[in-house]
């Protein structure tokens, strides 16, 4: 039995101060039940709760913990950064730094912006494509999240599918109208959509791989064929790597199904940890950017000194250690012993993974888009997060939520993780 007492007397502060207890939706646990812990701290792939309890962590801060929590090159870069002043507001020499580093790793970028969330990112890129085609529709596809903004919070996956509110109030239906939300891996849905109304697509944005309603990958040629699509009609191709950038390979989810889209949206582990989002692509795109052209972005704490060391000395470190091939080891034993343990314990749990992010649905397989997600069993799920939240392991609070592991998982912890999964699946 975990002790909870300092967690649940925190969140019964919260509650009276912050809605819901939580500055973000997913982190109430109301995809699981009961009350979320708060963090005292965390290192490498453990985090230690307010009342002592230790988690082997598979949500890594939703994604930027790639190298694992508090990696000491990344707080010493932000401490050195911090002795030189926080925050600016006028150019920091990072920023040029960043952006060269950003365009060495994802060749498809030829010009970047840096921002503070994601959020910032995918909205600047939808706002930047309607101004470059002078086109107000979009496409996005039914279970990806592109972050909060109106445009994109129609039948958007993460925390709205997870509370069951995928359509948001607060947009204005005129708003939602100029969305067109697609099935993912239809290709007869999304050459409809061109053929009745291509030459009104403004842009058309897909996550990665879509990662908001759990995993789920691309059929072999969905991708190429959005990318024809959008050339053929004057779209703007938006690949959304908030989630992937970095992660799937130094050049993201694009470097692995080798694709060239027409601007990038990038967040979490460019920012080491800290708030950074960035949005990048095609010169001729970017360039309609203010304070060169008519679209309108900015921020006070775009570029922020801190974020952009951070940022910089956790994209040299994953070069540096060669991460990708360690992070893709540690997913394969994991896949293979979470799909053991299943088997002995006579529980049907669909293991998707790419590289270091997974999601075991609880159902059977095969799963291609949201339709098939939706078929898992969320209350089975629901027992096992806790069940593994018994035995010290966190994994995200929703069967919704892709999982990531970082360079700082160990084998020993992957194994430890089987051995608890499989006694878990058994009391199911
Ligand atoms: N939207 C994030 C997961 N896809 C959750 C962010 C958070 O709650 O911190």
């Amino acid at each position: 039995m975990l002790t909870r007492t300092k967690s649940d007397a925190l969140f019964a502060a919260a509650l009276n101060h912050i809605p819901g207890g939580v500055n973000s939706p997913v982190r109430a646990f109301r995809g699981v039940g009961g009350n979320p812990f708060f963090v005292e701290s965390a290192k490498g792939a453990r985090i230690t709760d307010v009342d002592g309890n230790v988690f082997i962590d598979y949500v890594g801060t939703w994604g930027p913990a790639i190298l694992g929590h508090a990696h000491p090159k990344i707080i010493r870069a932000v401490q050195a950064a911090a002795e030189r002043g926080t925050s600016f507001g006028i150019p920091n020499p990072a920023e040029v730094t960043m952006a060269e580093r950003v365009k060495q790793f994802v060749p498809s970028v030829q010009k970047v912006r840096f921002c503070n969330s994601g959020t910032e990112a995918t909205m600047s890129a939808i706002r930047l494509a309607r101004g470059f085609t002078k086109r107000d529709k979009i496409i996005k596809f039914d279970g990806c999240y592109h972050g909060h903004a109106d445009s994109l919070l129609v039948k958007a996956g993460s925390g709205a599918l997870t509370l069951g509110n995928p359509d948001s109030a607060g947009v204005p239906a005129d708003f939602a109208k100029h969305t067109l939300v697609l099935p993912f891996n239809d290709v007869e849905a999304v050459k409809a959509a061109f053929a009745a109304h291509g030459a009104e697509i403004a842009a058309l944005i897909v996550e990665g791989v879509p990662a908001n309603a759990g995993l789920y990958l691309p059929r072999p040629g969905y991708y190429e064929l959005l990318t024809h699509l959008c050339r053929d009609h004057g779209t703007v191709f938006i690949f959304d790597e908030v989630m992937t950038g970095f992660r799937l390979a130094k050049g993201g989810a694009q470097e692995l199904y080798g694709l060239t889209p027409d601007l990038s949206c990038f967040g979490k582990i460019i920012g080491g940890g800290l708030p950074v989002g960035a949005f990048g692509g095609r010169a001729d795109i970017m360039d309609c950017l203010a304070p060169l052209g008519p679209v309108y972005q900015a921020g006070t704490l775009s570029g922020n000194p801190l974020a952009m060391a951070a940022g910089l000395a956790a994209l040299d470190e994953l070069v540096a250690t060669d991460a990708y091939a360690q992070l893709d080891a540690l997913g394969r034993q994991l896949e293979a012993g979470m799909a053991e343990a299943a088997k002995s314990a006579g529980v049907t749990v669909t293991w998707q993974r790419l590289g270091s992010m997974f999601c075991g649905y609880f159902g059977p397989g095969p799963i291609w888009n949201l339709a098939d997600a939706m078929r898992s069993d969320r209350a089975k799920f629901a027992k096992f997060f806790h069940g593994m939240l018994a035995e010290g392991f966190y994994f995200a609070p929703s069967q919704f939520e892709a999982g990531f592991i970082s360079t700082a998982h160990t084998t020993v912890d992957i194994e430890a993780t089987v051995k608890a999964a499989a006694k878990v699946l058994r009391s199911l």
